[in-house]
């Protein structure tokens, strides 16, 4: 049975094959990015069975999103649509980063709505799963109050799972929108991702505390500092902090959704927040130390050795 379940847009991803910009390229090499996508690799890459739930065009790029994800073990449950496409983006090699280039606007994606979630193949994951996870793009990218949101809540209402949100904070996609949908979905959540950086940029806070208190008493806050360490602020009040491991950055796109998938099938598996926090570090470490958006965690083996490791040994 799926153990969790993913809600978002996948794109096709698009980078140079090097260093040029992208004016100069003549050839780009192809994968597959989308935040709740990534995670969604990442949890079945992790060993939990995991389902991916979105839109895609009845277009070819649909179907290397399918493929892509399929082939990772992840079930895909999506709608086609035959009159919007399915969303694009172009990695730019830029200094301390890529520069993204979206091609989404009108996706199919874009046009998610509750109907997406009365599919029998989604009915049934969300009836098993114990974690469902999505993220602020999901509601950014979202044409209109689509009812998605309304009837996930009313679900997990009747299946008990835990509701995960990543932040993800895309400024470009709220510019002129209201965020009040943002906060109220993070509000309601039972875990919630985020930068130290986006919780300043999007939301004001400062501190742990401003978020708690902008948030609420519900969600158990896992917020990623400044200086790489990740912190969990549980709802009574515990706080746990675990230092990120050092490592050559490559490429840092899907580094967070790494972590969001080594925290989350920690949190399935009823590992410690010690160990969820390890973990989520860990599955970061080789998304940033490879240039595509997601790369294949180390082995279990090597996992468990490292994740119950001593903290003079871990970082
Ligand atoms: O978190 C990585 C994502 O940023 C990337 O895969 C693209 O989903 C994406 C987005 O909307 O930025």
């Amino acid at each position: 049975d799926v153990r969790a379940v993913c809600l978002g847009e996948a794109m096709v991803v698009l980078r140079p094959d090097g260093d040029q910009p992208l004016a100069a390229a003549t050839t780009l090499l192809r994968s597959v990015g989308g935040a709740e996508a990534n995670v969604a690799g990442g949890l079945a890459a992790l060993g939990v069975p995991t389902a991916w739930v979105s839109r895609l065009g009845q277009d070819p790029f649909g179907d290397v999103v399918v493929d892509d994800l399929t082939g990772r073990g992840v079930q895909v449950e999506v709608d086609r649509d035959p009159a919007r496409p399915t969303g694009l983006y172009v990695k730019e090699p830029a200094p301390g980063g890529s520069r993204m280039h979206y091609y989404r606007a009108g996706s199919a994606a874009a046009a998610m709505d509750a109907d997406l979630l009365a599919r029998p193949g989604v009915v049934a994951a969300l009836a098993s799963a114990e974690v469902v996870h999505t993220s602020g793009i999901t509601l950014g990218i979202l044409e209109e109050d689509s009812g998605l949101v309304a009837r996930l809540l009313a679900l997990r209402e009747k299946h008990g799972f835990r509701l995960s949100v990543d932040l993800n904070w895309r400024p470009a996609l709220w510019t002129g929108a209201s965020t009040a949908p943002l906060l109220a979905l993070l509000r309601a959540a039972d875990v919630v991702l985020l930068g130290a950086d986006e919780a300043r940029a999007a939301l004001g806070a400062q501190t742990p505390e401003d978020l708690r208190e902008l948030l609420g008493p519900r969600p158990r806050l896992v917020i990623k500092s400044d200086s790489h360490a990740a912190g969990e602020y549980d709802v009574d009040g515990r706080a746990t902090q675990v230092p990120a491991l050092r490592v050559d950055v490559v490429e840092p796109v899907g580094a967070g959704d790494g972590f969001a998938a080594g925290y989350l099938a920690g949190l399935v598996d009823g590992s410690g927040p010690v160990a969820r926090l390890r973990q989520g570090h860990l599955v970061a470490a080789t998304v940033l130390a490879a240039p595509g958006d997601h790369a294949a965690p180390p082995p279990a083996d090597v996992r468990s050795r490292l994740l119950a490791s001593s903290e003079e040994e871990w970082a």
